[in-house]
């Protein structure tokens, strides 16, 4: 379903984020964006002026006639702008009294305050960009490193897009050639033909789809970050491990034990890589109240981790407890840091060789950093083993929805041959295979509904 623009209200936020700036945009969309403007804004005449320019003026209280600001105004005339409506960009100093008082007077002379994501949301109601590059929108927002951002862009461009159109035109195309041949069945082999036809589609566009689905594990890292928890006893250097990958003293070391008490969450970018970086409280059995609540939160971050950070002390013997967390880690993926090897080393590395497989067990030492290196290079090497660089121009799947429905698309092709398999009438396997349409087209947003819409939009900030 596509909207003409005129079905829509003029909204207006402010774009840039809140607090003081250099400047600050007010963002005007839809019919009135003009109108509201020339209440307010005295300089050029707005009629006259070129589409694309930007204008020296002032804004100007209409009741009162108090000059308000000194400011630019860009103007944009639909169709060609962000949300295909008329826009009016209002470029004023970036106080926030100043910022707030042109909002008000924008929103008492004919526009609604928008909506979080409206401004994209228009761009997808109008047509200019499907659903899946009005994702890419916010994911480029979000992106923590130039990998991340590099995804975003190739979707917004709309490459997943394409690819995703492409195979459901293949659909479409096989069952309106289903359809004819069950509307004239006057050949013998007709059904016969029309399995042989089924079959082979539902093979090729399972294969692509399995193909997409494999850049997921690396895409959704980039996008969402990828979830790892330092754990260790206490005093093991877990903070100060974190505070050295951060390159920023941000959670507090002492030489007391069970110094961390709550999980310290921080993003940190290891060579191209987000890392959502969770520090922990030290593990130990305690009766400290407080301490206990951090243990068992600490217990948690094993769980939801996706890399396992295991620091153990070099200057001491192994213990009990660190016998137990390397057992409680041993299904995950995980590098075992032996820390403080400036001290002489008490640690007997063949035994941690052994309990770790001999995988992935570094020296480090956090007051010197050293050692620091080759741990980044490990992690990155673990998760973009075949390099990122050269799977770039690759299209990649990073959004959970978007795996989500790939998933889906992919099972439902799954039934498809298991009816073929099973000799079932052709019309029913129609229906997955029309299933598998549907859920492709919810990627891009060309079978949607509107709570989807409104849930996915109401995530995005204001103002864009
Ligand atoms: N010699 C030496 N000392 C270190 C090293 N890393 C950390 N320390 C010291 O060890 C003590 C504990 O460090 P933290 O980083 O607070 O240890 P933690 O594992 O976070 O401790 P908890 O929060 O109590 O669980 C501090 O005095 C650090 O200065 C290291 O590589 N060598
Ligand atoms: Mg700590």
């Amino acid at each position: 379903m596509v909207l003409t623009t005129t079905e829509f209200d003029t909204i207006a936020a402010i774009s840039t984020p809140p607090g003081e700036g250099g400047i600050s945009i007010i963002r005007i969309s839809g019919e009135e964006a003009f109108d509201v403007a020339k209440k307010i804004y005295r300089g050029k005449n707005l009629d006259k002026v070129a589409s694309n320019t930007i204008n020296y003026g002032h804004i100007v209280d209409p009741q009162t006639n108090e000059e308000i600001d000194e400011v630019m105004l860009s103007v944009m005339r639909a169709p060609h702008t962000y949300t295909e409506e008329d826009i009016v960009e209002i470029n004023c100093h970036g106080g926030i009294v100043a910022t707030n008082r042109i909002l008000q007077l924008v929103l008492s002379t004919g526009a609604r305050m928008a909506e979080p994501g409206e401004f994209t949301k228009r761009a997808f109601l109008n047509g200019r960009i499907d659903l899946s590059q009005s994702e890419a929108v916010m994911d480029l927002i979000e992106a923590k490193t130039d990998r991340s951002m590099k995804a975003a862009i190739s979707q917004l461009d709309g490459n997943l897009s394409h690819l995703i159109k492409h195979l459901r035109k293949d659909i479409l195309d096989v069952l309106a050639q289903v359809e004819v041949n069950i509307d004239y069945p006057e050949y013998d082999d007709v059904e016969t033909m029309t399995s042989k036809l089924l079959r082979e589609k539902a093979n090729d566009v399972h294969a692509r789809i399995v193909q997409l689905l494999s850049t997921a594990k690396q895409g959704k890292i980039l996008r969402e970050g990828l979830a790892t928890s330092i754990i260790g006893r206490p005093n093991v250097g877990k903070s100060s491990l974190l505070n050295n990958l951060l390159h920023e003293d941000k959670a507090i070391v002492t030489d007391v034990p069970g110094t961390t008490r709550d999980v310290l969450e921080e993003y940190v970018n290891v060579r191209g890589v987000p890392l959502k970086l969770v520090d922990t409280a030290g593990i130990r059995d305690t009766k400290d109240k407080v301490e206990k609540i951090g243990v068992d939160r600490s217990r948690k971050a094993i769980d939801s981790a996706d890399l396992v950070l295991l620091v153990l002390n070099a200057s001491e013997a192994l213990t009990d407890e660190d016998k137990k967390l390397l057992a409680a880690t041993k299904d995950k993926q995980r590098i075992t840091v032996l820390n403080k090897t400036d001290l002489p080393v008490k640690l007997d590395l063949q035994e941690i060789k052994a309990m770790a497989n001999g995988k992935n067990v570094i020296s480090t030492s956090a007051i010197k950093a050293n050692g620091l290196d080759r741990l980044e290079e490990l992690i990155a090497n673990m998760f973009f083993n075949e390099g990122i660089e050269s799977s770039q121009n690759d299209i990649m799947v990073t959004n959970a929805r978007h795996i989500g429905l790939l998933n889906q698309a992919k099972g439902a092709l799954e039934d498809v041959i298991k009816g073929l398999d099973a000799g079932m009438p052709v019309d029913l396997v129609q229906i997955d295979m029309t299933r598998c349409w549907d859920f492709l087209g919810e990627i891009t947003g060309d079978s949607y509904q509107d709570e989807l819409i409104d849930q996915l939009f109401s995530q995005f900030c204001l103002g864009k």
